[in-house]
């Protein structure tokens, strides 16, 4: 229900609004499979995980080559499995690094062994990182993985004991609320930013609704409280349009069903916005 609730609040005339073209592909379907024994009796929808991350894996390394932005709209932050994994191998065709911003109240780095509750959302990171365990996913170990610290997990505050060990011995970036509550959003996005710049990087944003407070946000299953305010989010959505670096997006985790009155999709929508130029006020540049 996720991309439809997107086009019900106006994503695509948001963008138009802004001067884009806007083409919409439609909705993907899963790609079948045949059988298949998940590697740990506690995964939930394994076979579905498979089926989508092959299916979307092959539609972003296509749009992956350009010269197109691809905005993947959610479902599940599964998805990123394979929208990340699909444009890692065409940045690789480009000869280029692909650094991803990955914007959650969650780090999503379990393994298929580590997870407790086998929530799928919970591992795409760590697929896309390289750690082992998910050749399923694309029938055959993912070449194009990630450097962990090309990866940086903005806004955080849940982190299990398993993921946080292996966000350590990977070296993955984070920056937790903590930090942004010290530091400044800005300060932390920043530098950031400049890494991706001066490695001729490509930038995919990966955007889960719970990074923002489930007071403006409640349309998600898994809110934690203490997220990004509206202006924060707003200002991380500027300084991406600003780089000029953001070449792929995913917005998931929207749950229609727990939104009151389209608030949450419109708010996604209006990000969107942001992250594509809109602005509140442009003074013309002048020279004097
Ligand atoms: N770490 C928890 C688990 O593995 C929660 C994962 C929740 N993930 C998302 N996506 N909602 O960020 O179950
Ligand atoms: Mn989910
Ligand atoms: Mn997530
Ligand atoms: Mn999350």
């Amino acid at each position: 229900m996720g991309p439809d609730a997107y086009r019900t609040a106006g994503l695509a005339e948001t963008l138009e609004a802004l001067g884009h073209a806007v083409a919409d592909h439609g909705n993907i379907r899963p790609l079948d499979i045949g059988e298949l024994t998940p590697p740990n009796p506690v995964l939930k929808n394994y076979k579905a995980y498979v089926a989508w991350t092959r299916a979307l894996h092959a539609k972003a390394a296509e749009l992956g080559e350009g010269p197109v932005v691809p905005i993947y709209l959610g479902g599940d932050h599964a998805l990123a499995a394979g929208t990340v994994s699909g444009q890692a191998k065409a940045a690789a065709e480009l000869g280029r690094p692909l650094f991803v911003l990955w914007l959650d109240a969650h780090s999503d780095f379990h393994t298929l062994d580590s997870t407790g509750s086998g929530n799928l959302h919970g591992t795409p990171l760590a697929f896309l990182c390289g750690l082992p365990g998910f050749d399923d996913l694309l029938g055959a170990p993912f070449e194009h993985t990630l450097k962990p610290e090309n990866v940086e997990i903005l806004g955080v505050r849940s982190i299990d004991d398993a993921e946080r060990k292996l966000l350590l011995d990977h070296g993955v970036g984070v920056s937790d609320m903590r930090r942004v509550d010290e530091a400044g959003i800005h300060n932390l996005l920043k530098p950031f930013l400049d890494r991706v710049k001066a490695a001729n990087g490509l930038l995919h944003v990966s955007l889960d609704v719970d990074f923002l407070d489930p007071s403006i946000a409640p349309a998600v299953g898994t809110t934690v409280p203490g997220g990004a305010t509206f202006r924060e989010a707003h200002l991380v959505m500027e300084m991406l349009h600003d780089s000029g670096l953001v070449t792929s997006l995913d917005l998931v985790e929207l749950n229609p069903f727990l939104d009151e009155r389209g608030k949450t999709a419109r708010l996604m929508v209006e990000l969107t916005g942001s992250l594509f130029g809109r602005r509140v006020f442009d003074r013309p540049t002048r020279s004097f």
